[in-house]
């Protein structure tokens, strides 16, 4: 054999081993050089670690509270005389320890709303809590809430509105800069912010330091959102930031706390800035661009601030729940807003529904029976315990059960000695692979045969599927649709308490 010959031959070789190796690999979906078995390669748009915290907090509430509470009113014009601003007896501790007990991770406070008059003293206007005649104006609300949030072990977050009705430049390039200012106030006097919420009004009309015009701006270019997204990111790089299209949090698209069904984390947002027509908010897009999954915001009564007139419309336990599974249980998270009285305190029927909503989720989910059961998967990728069924089961939300590349609609089956009881099915994806699952249904196990009780699509941080009392004692998950092979993080099974 030439030399030329016997090198071309070594190099066939040579692709053909290495073919046959990258083939195996392929095949078993997970081989590594030293037998490990790797995890699944991440799909798609991924959450950043900033996006995951979020993930995980679900549940977290919304503090409207400013010279509105005093007025009687949702949007106030940007002329109140700052005097009216004066609870009688405002309680951080106790709004804070409302929140707490509701379950919720966070709270949002309205340090600006539409009206301009910020809660907390800020050196750049009058239109402040520092002329109120609270604490004769010497009172914090900002730093009140976000240390009592801090000591009962809450994040804190700030609503600032970019729609300003008390100030004279509005509309003007030095609006934005005035903006920026508040907002570097906030993020670097009151500790640790975990989200910035952008508000995306802007009504029009105002008092606008007296010209009392309606004045229109394009909120696309206005707001210099890119710089301003960026000036929150160098001051505060752990702070998620809301708005219509993000860039971290969306907006669900509606104020009633329901996603849609099926509601993607993906949006392609096109480059759109607040502001600008998205489409797909409450279901999210899918393929889409970018990790930007959706929030529900929705108050506890009908406004977004305190109204005497609203004390009995709080919305019910039964409604709450309600809310709650079709927001975290669709994957998103619920932002529920709590308005404070005129005291500063959070009203007793607000709480009195809270108590009941929350006494009503720990029953249900104070026992999960899939930990009793016997899980047996189609398959297991690799063969390897550390993607082993029983990963859905070790309530963490950072183990998994993972099948080979080429599996991608496999089934897992949940099998207990004795028949249980149960209405609410809980799933949940191992977000940092991204969201992979496109599809699934649930059967029972009924006379003798698989009689499917549930189907769905997208599941993501979360899916609850809450329907009719089952009693079985087999059930299983099949995953229809994937284009990937599924990362699954929890699967569990809960009897909701028959109401009283
Ligand atoms: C809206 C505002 O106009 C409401 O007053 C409220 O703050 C709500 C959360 O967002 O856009
Ligand atoms: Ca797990």
């Amino acid at each position: 054999m030439s030399t030329k010959l016997q090198v071309y031959c070594r190099g066939l070789l040579l692709v053909v081993f290495l073919g046959c190796g990258f083939l195996s690999v392929c095949q078993a979906g997970a081989g590594s050089a030293d037998g490990a078995v790797l995890p699944p390669a991440p799909y798609g748009p991924v959450p950043s670690e900033r996006q995951l915290r979020w993930h995980a907090m679900e549940f977290y509430g919304f503090l409207h509270f400013t010279v509105n509470t005093f007025t009687d009113k949702e949007w106030g014009y940007g002329d109140e005389d700052e005097k009216v601003f004066n609870p009688t007896a405002f309680d951080a501790g106790q709004i804070v320890s409302v929140a707490k007990a509701a379950g919720m991770k966070g709270l949002i406070l309205t340090a600006k709303h539409h009206d301009g008059f910020c809660l907390w003293p800020s050196q750049y206007t009058e239109h402040s809590v520092k002329n109120s005649g609270w604490k004769d104006g010497h009172g914090d609300v900002v730093k009140e809430i976000s240390l009592a949030c801090r000591k009962q072990g809450l994040k804190f977050g700030v609503y600032l509105s970019p729609w300003d009705r008390n100030r004279k430049d509005y509309g003007q390039p030095g609006y934005i800069t005035y903006y920026r200012s508040e907002l570097r106030e906030l993020l670097t006097n009151y500790g640790e912010i975990c989200t910035v919420w952008f508000d995306g009004a802007n009504g029009g009309d105002g008092f606008y330091g007296g010209a009392k015009e309606t004045r229109r701006i394009d909120a696309r270019t206005f707001y210099d959102w890119p710089n301003t997204w960026q000036q929150v990111r160098e001051l505060m790089p752990n702070a998620v930031m809301f708005s219509d299209v993000g860039p971290d949090v969306r907006w669900v698209g509606n104020e009633h706390g329901f996603a849609g069904d099926p509601c993607w984390a993906t949006l392609s947002p096109d480059g759109g800035f607040p502001g600008g027509e998205v489409k797909g908010l409450n279901s999210g897009q899918r393929p889409g661009t970018s990790w930007i999954p959706a929030e529900c915001d929705v108050s506890i009564r009908p406004g977004w601030f305190y109204h005497a007139s609203e004390d009995q419309k709080v919305k019910t336990p039964a409604k709450l729940l309600e809310i709650y599974y079709k927001s975290v249980g669709h994957g998103a998270c619920l932002n529920l807003n709590l308005p404070p009285d005129r005291r500063g305190q959070i009203n007793e029927n607000d709480m009195r529904s809270l108590r009941e909503f929350r006494r009503i989720l720990d029953e249900t989910f104070a026992t999960d029976l899939a930990i009793q059961a016997k899980l047996t998967a189609s398959n297991t990728r690799g063969g390897a315990k550390a993607f082993a069924p029983t990963n859905l089961t070790d309530s963490s939300r950072d183990t998994y059960w993972a099948t080979d590349d080429a599996v991608r609609t496999p089934e897992v089956t949940f099998e207990w000695s004795q028949p249980v009881r149960f209405n609410v099915v809980n799933l949940r994806e191992y977000l940092p692979l991204g969201q992979r699952v496109e599809a699934f249904a649930l059967d029972q196990w009924k006379d003798g045969q698989w009689v499917e009780f549930a189907r769905g699509t997208s599941i993501g941080n979360r899916r609850l599927i809450r329907g009719d009392y089952i009693t079985t004692d087999r059930v299983r998950l099949r995953i229809t649709q994937a284009p990937v092979c599924p990362a699954l993080s929890e699967a569990g099974f809960y009897a909701e308490p028959l109401q009283k």
